[in-house]
């Protein structure tokens, strides 16, 4: 059957960006709308219960949350990118949680401007990249590419982008290096950034006075 598939997006937004990797890796068609976070569209608001990005919709029906999403598009379009085993199936759910937190971390660890702020922000990203480091064992975060990855994928994107920025950040981290070089180079997230994306991020960041990646603040 033939659906109809529309991601609701804003460009820098590592959530939806979870989504468009699936929807890249599953060779899905789909279109994806533009919208401006910060002036949300009526039609937008109407559909969004948080207000927030990503929305997929499909056949006429709204779903938000992006862990969500994934899970409605890997049992959409086969074959699924989940364990078959269920108890290593449950723990790989659990870990995509887990990445959800690490968004947070990521961003306070990048955009900070004061070194107080900064060393606890460190802290807190770098305990939870130890707790990854642990769990890590090959290539990928299990025996092969699979939805966990692709719920950390926006994460190693970003990463990949701070390292060109602020290079050895991740030198406590091989495993996590190796991990963020197998999946950056990946057809289905490869395609799903560029250069553009890479200095919005960046740039958005030095504009607040981040002092990880070196400020750019006009006082
Ligand atoms: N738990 C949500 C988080 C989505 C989220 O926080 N999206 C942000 C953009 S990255 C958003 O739309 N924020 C609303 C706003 O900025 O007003 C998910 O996984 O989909």
């Amino acid at each position: 059957m033939n659906h109809k598939i529309e991601l609701i997006s804003f460009k820098l937004c590592p959530f939806v960006h979870r989504s468009l990797i699936l929807l890249n890796e599953k060779g899905a068609d789909y279109k994806i709308t533009y919208i401006d976070l910060a002036n949300k569209p009526e039609w937008f608001l109407k559909i969004s219960p948080l207000g927030k990005v990503p929305l997929l919709k499909v056949n006429g029906e709204v779903l938000f949350e992006s862990s969500v999403i994934n899970e409605f598009l890997d049992e959409l379009i086969s074959p699924s990118l989940h364990p078959t085993d269920i108890l290593i199936k449950a723990k790989q759910r659990a870990w995509v949680e887990f990445s959800s937190t690490l968004v947070f971390d990521m961003i306070n660890w990048v955009k900070t401007s004061n070194a107080d702020d900064f060393n606890k922000a460190k802290q807190v990203f770098e305990s939870k990249l130890h707790m990854i480091e642990q769990e890590l064992q090959g290539a990928f975060f299990g025996e092969c590419f699979q939805l966990v990855d692709i719920a950390f994928a926006p994460i190693l994107v970003r990463l990949s982008f701070i390292e060109n920025n602020t290079p050895a950040v991740l030198d406590g981290f091989p495993k996590i290096k190796q991990w963020m070089e197998s999946v950056t180079v990946r057809q289905s997230v490869d395609k799903s950034f560029d250069q553009e994306l890479e200095n919005l991020f960046i740039n958005r960041f030095k504009q607040q006075g981040s002092l990880l990646l070196g400020s750019d603040k006009k006082d």
